[in-house]
């Protein structure tokens, strides 16, 4: 079996697969100061904007940027880098020919403190047509067990779309109850910057709080078969049939949805204060790393 098929074959079973160092140094070296300096320019803001999402810690109270919103659009490079063959050539084998951007995120766990990311499916945030719909996660930074290390339950994307829902909301959270069961059976994602993961959209994954001092910095990229259709609609995900084609990764927009049986939750009704997972996951109770009981 050639390694493509091989890669294949472990992410069908699992539900991800992790490509050590795929990306070169000097590309990594590149994202690093491209960050920092983003990061920079936002270090005086106290609320979010359309670029920062800024979050107070959960115990010094201080404001921090937490994360970076769509980096494709703030900066070309994160819009070249899906594009690099290296990942290409691996979406190709897992997605097939026809590959569509949704939309990316750039998480940063700072030296200075980070919250948890509570257990979750990201098909609960973005429900499909199909989901050959996957996160193409990039390490920036060494991804080590105390920095903010990322969870996978594999062979989850195979079973139920769990409820992410508390106090009647859409909370970005599985509750304590299912959560309690995963960190037994769940693998521990380290890695070199420049690795690169790509985890199935059913998955349940989580992270860390970075404990360690060091900066984590990871940018995940929502990608899909050009025929997996939004069921938000797309008016909800794109602002026009353009911009949607000028997300087209490889290959040839689709105009025709296929539509598998695959269970679905739509992700509502929402909160009325939504920023981001990390504020839904902060107001609603399906709390099992935040509360700080669990490590
Ligand atoms: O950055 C992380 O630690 C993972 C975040 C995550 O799972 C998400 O944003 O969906």
């Amino acid at each position: 079996m050639d390694a493509m098929s091989q890669l294949k074959k472990t992410y069908d079973e699992k539900g991800y697969v992790i490509c050590d160092s795929l990306l070169p140094m000097t590309v990594v070296e590149e994202l690093q100061e491209i960050t920092n300096q983003i990061v920079d320019a936002g270090a005086a803001l106290s609320a979010s904007d359309e670029v920062y999402e800024i979050l107070d810690d959960l115990e010094t109270k201080q404001s921090r940027i937490e994360r970076i919103k769509s980096p494709h659009a703030v900066n070309p490079c994160f819009d070249a880098l899906i594009r690099r063959k290296e990942i290409t050539d691996v979406l190709r084998a897992l997605l097939g020919p026809d590959i569509r951007l949704q939309n990316s995120k750039l998480n940063l766990k700072g030296k200075e403190g980070s919250a948890p990311v509570e257990w979750h499916q990201d098909w609960a945030f973005y429900p499909h047509t199909n989901d050959d719909v996957l996160a193409v996660g990039i390490m920036i930074d060494d991804m080590t067990e105390d920095n903010g290390t990322v969870l996978f339950a594999p062979g989850t994307h195979r079973g139920p779309i769990y409820d992410h829902m508390s106090e009647g909301f859409f909370c970005g959270a599985v509750g304590a109850d299912v959560a309690k069961d995963l960190p037994d059976i769940s693998d521990t994602v380290t890695g070199k910057a420049g690795t690169v993961t790509f985890h199935h959209v059913r998955l349940l994954h989580a992270s860390k709080a970075n404990l360690s001092g060091d900066p984590r910095r990871f940018i995940l990229y929502e990608v899909m078969a050009a025929d997996a259709w939004p069921l938000a609609g797309c008016s909800a995900v794109f602002e026009s049939w353009d911009s949607m084609n000028a997300r087209m990764v490889i290959g040839k927009q689709s105009d025709a949805p296929r539509l598998v049986d695959v269970p679905v939750r739509m992700p509502q009704p929402l909160p009325p204060k939504v920023s981001s997972i990390f504020q839904l996951q902060r107001d609603g109770a399906n709390k099992y790393y935040m509360e700080g009981t669990n490590s």
